[in-house]
């Protein structure tokens, strides 16, 4: 018999070698045969229900939260959930929470999240998060229960196909038919959602494949390794292109921190004196604010970007979304003529709205790490001397002097009732413990916290990616598990807190050391001031939460969540002082100005 061909035992269908990709050797139940008899000639295999070897098999792939929020469907995984306690089972009040929890949780941990929501509503629930995850490229297994095959074809309450409405913003999307099939799909779908650009997948469990007993073979997780450095000729190709520009400058983006490679762009920086700016959309660390060639943010205003380019003469990509932008502009971000080198793991992302002078698809940790000894023996004595002044002249506006003028800024609104936003984020800033995380959702509030709260570590700073709400309140909770020991300060816009606020009470549920500060104006400022600036209009409809007024402190009260409010600016330090002190989730509502006179 050839060793990959499948081997017919009667009622068994045995599978040797390599022909089926895990090794999978597999017993449907229904056939007769006596297994003890044969579990001999079969090492590795054992028997189990589709929903345990669901649960056993993250537990293989190292997933240690499963978010949820159960229904019928999911029962079966429910009732085996205690069997497992190596595996938390985080509860979420909403879908959307749940796999924004899941998100913040595989953003802040690097690791592999499982998300468990309920058939079709439950899923539909969850796609704004999804769209979110997609963007942050969070490696997480969304699963949902799915009504059992053939009972689905009777369009029961609850059903409808799944895999087309998860399909458009994950890597893969499946459903289960054979409970055989668990391990393959399970440890492909960890392996896909892993491997660089790493992102969300989709897997739909119907009831009768959850049910199902088979003789199963685990199998094995197999991690892609993706730290991809360039050949030794675009390495030196990108040598001599940086050592000819006159003046570089560098967009740091998110995957530096990521993949931990602050050390490295620090390197480089000093090694070309250029300047760093943070991307256009700045949902990560990517680059230390405090560093004298940081320059801050890059804005989201096609027209602001592209004089902010215009003096240098080559971009530098460093894993970075190529300036993406948000509302229309017929202006284009990025100078004319402007020559780009682009490195980024994420292919997709290479050349993808801009002509590249050099794309190179690569782990940025790996690339400079093997760039730098060859900038090091290339560069002459004279451009040293030339970095080293462009780095000195960039002194009275890089980020720290930045910082120095949005303190006073936000100083000369001290006395402003409402409160000013600026002093808030000032104030905040000021509170914020070394080691802190910050999880920043509050659009207008918030302008200037990247200016005033320094980008200190890989870790220390998530933000909304996508542009769809409802990721602050989950995220936190999710980075708080991932990084125990560590105070989460959650900065959250009032309308933003909505779209996610059962999120407090699974906070409260795990007692997690998170601040929530809602900056309260009562409004979507941002709406009304864009309604302003882009159709001359100031009849504002949908954009007040005013009548009734939306009592935040009552809110997190209810869901077992500490909370005060603030009113007078020189009460925000000290709240701010008391609820981190005070540890276990808290919420600071401030009352702040809406700026449009309220
Ligand atoms: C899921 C989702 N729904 C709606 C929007 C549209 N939207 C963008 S900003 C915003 C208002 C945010 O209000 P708030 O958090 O209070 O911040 P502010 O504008 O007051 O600074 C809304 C509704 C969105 N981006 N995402
Ligand atoms: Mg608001």
């Amino acid at each position: 018999m050839a060793a990959n061909k499948g081997r017919e035992i009667p009622g068994l269908l045995f599978f040797q070698g390599r022909d089926l990709p895990s090794g999978l050797a597999v017993k449907r139940s229904g056939a007769r045969l006596d297994w003890a008899s044969v579990s001999d000639t079969l090492p590795g295999m054992t028997r189990l229900t589709g929903r345990s070897a669901f649960l056993r098999l993250l537990i293989e792939e190292g997933v240690s939260h499963l978010f949820g929020n159960p229904g019928t469907t999911e029962l079966p995984i429910m009732e085996v959930v205690p069997d497992y306690p190596q595996l938390q089972f985080v509860l979420g009040l909403h879908e959307s929470v749940v796999v924004g929890m899941a998100d913040g949780y595989a953003r802040a941990s690097n690791r592999l999240a499982a998300a468990n929501v309920h058939v079709a509503p439950g899923l539909g629930n969850a796609m704004g998060a999804l769209y979110n995850a997609k963007f942050s490229g969070s490696p997480i297994i969304l699963t949902a229960g799915q009504q059992e095959q053939g009972h689905g074809l009777l369009e029961p309450l609850l059903y409808a196909p799944l895999v087309p409405v998860a399909q458009p913003f994950v890597k893969w999307a499946v459903e289960v038919t054979r409970a055989e099939d668990l391990p393959l799909v399970m440890h492909r779908a960890a392996k896909v959602a892993l491997t660089p650009p790493t992102g969300p997948v989709f897997i739909s469990l119907p009831g009768d494949v959850l049910e199902e007993e088979a003789e199963l073979e685990l199998g094995a997780s197999t991690r892609v390794d993706a730290r991809m450095r360039p050949s030794d000729t675009a390495l030196a190709m990108l040598a001599r292109r940086l050592l000819a520009a006159k003046n570089p400058v560098i967009l740091a983006g998110h995957e530096l921190g990521v993949h931990d490679a602050f050390a490295e762009a620090v390197a480089l920086t000093e090694l070309l004196g250029a300047g760093v700016f943070h991307q256009t959309v700045p949902y990560a660390a990517q680059f230390p604010s405090e560093h004298p060639a940081c320059l801050g943010a890059l804005t989201r205003n096609q027209k602001a970007v592209r004089a902010a380019l215009e003096p240098f003469d080559l971009l530098v990509c460093l894993g970075a979304d190529l300036l993406r932008m948000s509302v229309y502009s017929p202006v284009d971000p990025l100078p004319p003529g402007m020559p780009v080198i682009h490195v980024s793991e994420r292919e997709w992302e290479l050349g993808k709205n801009q002509p590249t002078e050099i794309a190179i698809q690569a782990n940025v940790k790996e690339t400079l790490a093997a760039l730098l000894p060859l900038l090091r023996t290339q560069r002459s004595a004279g451009a040293a001397s030339q970095a080293a002044q462009r780095l000195a002249a960039l002194a009275p506006r890089n980020w720290s002097a930045q910082q120095g003028r949005a303190r006073i800024a936000a100083l000369e609104a001290a006395e402003e009732t409402p409160i000013d936003p600026r002093f808030l984020m000032l104030r905040i800033a000021e509170a914020l413990p070394r080691e802190a995380v910050v999880v920043e959702e509050a659009l207008t509030s918030s302008l200037t916290l990247p200016a005033l709260v320094p980008q200190r570590d890989p870790k220390s700073y998530f933000g909304l990616a996508s542009g769809g709400l409802g990721f602050a309140l989950p995220g936190a909770v999710g980075a708080a598990l991932a990084l125990p020991g560590r105070p989460i300060v959650a900065v959250v816009g009032d309308g933003a807190a909505l779209y996610g606020i059962q999120a407090l009470w699974t906070a409260a549920h795990l007692k997690l050391p998170i601040t929530y500060v809602i900056a309260n104006n009562r409004s979507y400022r941002i709406l009304k001031e864009r309604l302003v600036s882009m159709r001359k209009s100031e009849r504002f409809v949908g954009m007040d939460l005013r009548d009734p007024e939306i009592d935040f402190v009552s809110l997190a009260r209810s869901m077992g969540v500490a909370a005060r409010r603030v009113v007078d600016p020189q009460d925000v330090a000290p709240a701010l002082r008391e609820a981190m002190r005070d540890g276990g989730p808290q919420l600071v509502e401030v009352m702040i100005a809406d700026g449009f006179g309220g």
